[in-house]
């Protein structure tokens, strides 16, 4: 479709100008309203006013301006519809060629700390959607634009064909009622936290925009695509910062968020290796040097191939170390020039800073056939005071900070989970188990006989006294659990027949 007449409306002005002189140029009669005419006329390309379309004045602070007959319909006829034409000629309504809107910047506004609802319900355009999804209904005829990237596509095509192709007409529709779409969504949900609904709305309109197709997903035979939250305030994983290396993979991504969602769980400097969504290895010291050897010979042997988080910043001397193996990825909140001269070094590994993950509440979603579940991601915040030692024997200081220790680890491993450390980091990780003491006797056969005067931490309650009979052959000292088992009884009595001393949290960490 040739274009005589084009409406421009918009914003965001950027690259405004240029795309109004180009049409300009060529021909095109160009109708805005007052801001984007203000605009234009200063940067002297010739306009036609809204309101000498309309003949009547913007009114109600812009409220209506655009909200007319002889702008909807010089949209929407269909132009060669003899009842169209005929009604275009009686009440002198000129075509309207190309729409060029974006719209009032509803959620650049809300994200201003002082922004008040009557400010939010200003913002809230009408004119400006009408518009764009009357001119993407009529796409056979209109060209719609709703993103200032389209310009230079745009006038291209009208350079070299004289016209706008119809398969862009339609790509241009459907990006426009994506757009419109995300719009409302912001709205909607802007709307329903104001009244309170804070987590879970009564309809969900999710907008994510892809960041990348990916290779394939978890197999090679799967398609699959990432996506970030449309947005978002910059949080996690989606929001990392790729410094060099391979493309990520989907296994990557979902490690990574597994990984950087532990090390974000500790204040002291933390590491942790990461296969297939577990932590292999975890530990903490006074330096991140330190942390990743702790980590790393915690089981050397999984730790091949590892993605692994960080919580500082990635030193010469933490590289050093990180560079002896074979990972996939690293990531964390900074490396050093030192650092990155070292791991560069290596074509494929990919190092990636990300944003530490904010402690507020956030929510966690599931996919099932035909729904989703959603969930406040598990960051409870324990109260290491309420817990309670139910045995005879109380820990000494050295096994409660192992005791704590591994309770934070363990609440990051698939159920059923068990996890044995010793000297700030994990011997034995028992993962995804089908029954607990199964996940014991894995988490106890990898820390072998480094397990004598180690704790053992348990992600729920022990049904039968049977693990603690196991961690006590195995020369565990020291217990916790979150209790609260028909037959913590048993588990008890077994735990003083050992001289075990056992603490319960009274808080469950099951991780499917
Ligand atoms: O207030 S509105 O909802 N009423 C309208 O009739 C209308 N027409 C266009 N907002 C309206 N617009 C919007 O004005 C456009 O979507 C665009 O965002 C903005 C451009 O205004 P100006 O050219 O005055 O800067």
């Amino acid at each position: 479709m040739t274009i005589k007449r084009a409406l421009l409306s918009v914003s965001d002005k950027t690259g405004l100008i240029d795309f109004a002189r180009e049409l300009h140029a060529m021909g095109v009669e160009i109708i805005s309203t007052g801001g984007t005419m203000k605009a234009l006329r200063e940067a002297g390309i010739p306009v036609i006013y809204v309101s000498d379309v309309t003949g009547f004045p913007e009114i109600m602070d812009g409220r209506v301006k655009t909200l007319n007959p002889f702008i909807h319909g010089g949209i929407l006829a269909i132009r060669d519809n003899a009842e169209h034409v005929a009604a275009m000629e009686k009440h002198r309504i000129t075509a309207i060629d190309m729409v060029v809107v974006n719209l009032y910047p509803f959620r650049e506004t809300i994200a201003k700390p002082e922004a008040t609802l009557s400010d939010a319900i200003e913002n809230i355009d009408i004119g400006g959607p009408a518009m764009i999804r009357a001119a993407a209904k009529n796409f056979n005829y209109v060209t719609v634009v709703v993103n200032p990237a389209r310009y230079g596509t745009i006038i291209d095509a009208l350079r070299t064909e004289g016209s706008v192709p119809a398969g862009l007409r339609m790509a241009l529709a459907q990006e426009a009622y994506g757009h419109t779409a995300e719009y409302d969504a912001c709205i909607s949900r802007y709307l329903a936290l104001e009244a309170g609904e804070t987590l879970f709305p009564a309809k969900l309109h999710l907008v994510y925009e892809k960041v990348e197709n990916l290779r394939y997903g978890e197999n090679p035979h799967q398609q699959a695509a990432f996506y970030k939250e449309s947005g978002c305030n910059g949080q996690g994983i989606a929001h990392a910062r790729q410094l060099h290396g391979k493309e990520l993979s989907f296994n990557n991504i979902v490690d990574m968020e597994a990984a950087w969602t532990i090390v974000n769980d500790f204040d002291e400097p933390a590491a942790a290796i990461i296969k297939h969504t577990n932590p292999c290895g975890t530990g903490i010291g006074s330096t991140i040097a330190e942390a990743y050897d702790k980590a790393y010979t915690a089981d050397t042997v999984s730790a091949f191939g590892g993605i692994v988080a960080v919580n500082r910043p990635v030193d010469k001397a933490a590289a050093e170390k990180m560079s002896t193996l074979f990972l996939e990825a690293i990531i964390a909140p900074a490396f050093t020039p030192e650092a990155l001269q070292i791991l560069t070094g290596k074509k494929n590994l990919r190092l990636l800073e990300a944003p530490p993950l904010a402690k507020g509440e956030a929510v966690d979603l599931k996919k099932v056939s035909g729904g989703l579940l959603i969930q406040q991601l598990d960051r409870v915040v324990e109260q290491t005071g309420e817990y309670r030692v139910v045995t005879k024997r109380q820990p000494d200081e050295q096994e409660w900070q192992q005791l704590i220790f591994a309770w934070k680890v363990v609440k990051h491993v698939k159920s059923n989970a068990i996890v044995v450390a010793k000297d700030n980091k994990t011997l034995g990780v028992g993962a995804g188990q089908m029954n607990r003491v199964g996940a014991a006797a894995i988490a106890l056969e990898q820390a072998g006989a480094a397990a004598q005067g180690a704790v053992l931490s348990s992600d729920a309650f022990f049904p039968f006294g049977d693990t603690v009979e196991e961690a006590a052959k195995a020369g565990i000292t020291a217990i916790i659990q979150p209790g609260g088992s028909v037959r913590d009884e048993e588990s008890i009595a077994k735990a003083d027949q050992y001289g075990i001393a056992m603490v319960f949290t009274g808080i469950r960490h099951f991780k499917h």
